[in-house]
């Protein structure tokens, strides 16, 4: 019997054609229900959001690679997989360039007033009902990246043909960036009382968990833009809220949420200051094809006795 292969339904966007290449060596389900569905059977998982963590792994006796569709793997408890000898993958890089395009397309979105104009333009301007919603330019703007890792240094290079001053604040001194962008590292405090614009590029750990909360809007410009195309719980939703109903900052321009799907009671949904997009910043046809094809060859590295391309960094060195 050929080793189970299950894809998570969370996953969705996983062609045919490319789960279709380990059709000579496995057998693929698409999973309709959730994970628990075949679990005992499978020898490996292609994870979408679900948590994977012990009490699911004690579930999964034959599972030998859990391969995320996606780079961030908060949702894998690693320790846990690497207890059990189960590998950890993920899909870095190749969606970079795309987080970065929606990260702009986010900054400009909101310095643009897009969702309003958009409005507008349907409803009210033939009627020259209400004035235009007037935008801000980027001219002069100070651009604040928190994380400068693979995603943040992408919106880092498309930040070239604009005429903004960029900043950083990350746990690593990245000189070559630098060097090449002009970018300048700062701490964490001046990040936050300097940038007009600033965007959120850190994984969700213990340490980022509701990184900016009252605290840190307190001390941003009251014309400043909050971007985050990263992680939900790594901003205080309750105190973001807050600070944008006391004008604290101007905005915010948001891809995820502490919880997803946002609930429509969501209150931020209720503000004209922010920005939405349902957390789908890796979402294009061709990112998406190039995850599953990420995933894809983890996961047949895996079946064919081979190391997994792509393990996370703490289990770079597992050897099971
Ligand atoms: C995906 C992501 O939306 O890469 C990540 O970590 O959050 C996104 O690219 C998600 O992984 C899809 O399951």
């Amino acid at each position: 019997m050929k080793p189970l292969v299950l894809i998570s339904s969370g996953t969705l966007n996983v062609p045919e054609d490319v789960s279709g290449t380990l059709k000579d060596i496995a057998e693929v389900v698409y999973l309709k229900g959730d994970l628990e569905e075949h679990i005992a059977e499978a020898s490996a998982l292609l994870v979408g959001g679900e948590r994977i963590d012990a009490e699911f792994l004690a579930k999964a006796p034959k599972l030998g690679v859990a391969a995320r569709f996606g780079v961030g793997y908060d949702n894998v408890d690693v320790e846990a997989c690497t207890a059990r000898k189960v590998y950890a993958t993920h899909t870095p890089d190749v969606l970079s360039g795309s987080v970065a395009d929606h990260t702009w397309a986010l900054i400009l979105g909101f310095m643009r007033r897009m969702p309003e104009a958009d409005a507008y333009t349907r409803t009210a301007w033939a009627k020259r009902e209400r004035r235009l919603p007037f935008g801000w330019d980027m001219e002069g703007k100070v651009l604040g990246i928190l994380g400068l890792g693979r995603i943040g240094s992408e919106v880092l290079k498309r930040s070239q043909g604009f005429d903004v001053e960029t900043m950083y604040h990350d746990l690593v001194e990245k000189p070559s960036l630098e060097e090449r962008y002009g970018v300048k590292r700062v701490d964490f405090d001046t990040l936050l009382r300097t940038s007009d614009i600033l965007t959120v590029h850190v994984p969700l750990t213990p340490l980022t968990r509701g990184m900016m909360g009252a605290e840190e809007f307190g001390k941003m410009k009251p014309s400043a833009v909050l971007v985050n195309t990263s992680r939900g719980p790594v901003i205080d939703e309750k105190a973001l809220t807050e600070a944008l109903k006391g004008k604290q900052i101007r905005g915010a321009a948001l891809d995820v949420f502490e919880k997803e799907p946002t609930p429509l009671e969501n209150p931020l949904l209720e503000l004209d200051s922010v920005v939405v997009t349902p957390h789908f910043a890796s979402a294009t046809w061709e990112t998406r094809r190039k995850m599953a094809e990420t995933a894809v060859a983890n996961i047949k590295a895996y079946l064919e006795g081979r190391r997994p391309p792509n393990l996370v960094p703490e289990q770079r060195d597992a050897e099971f």
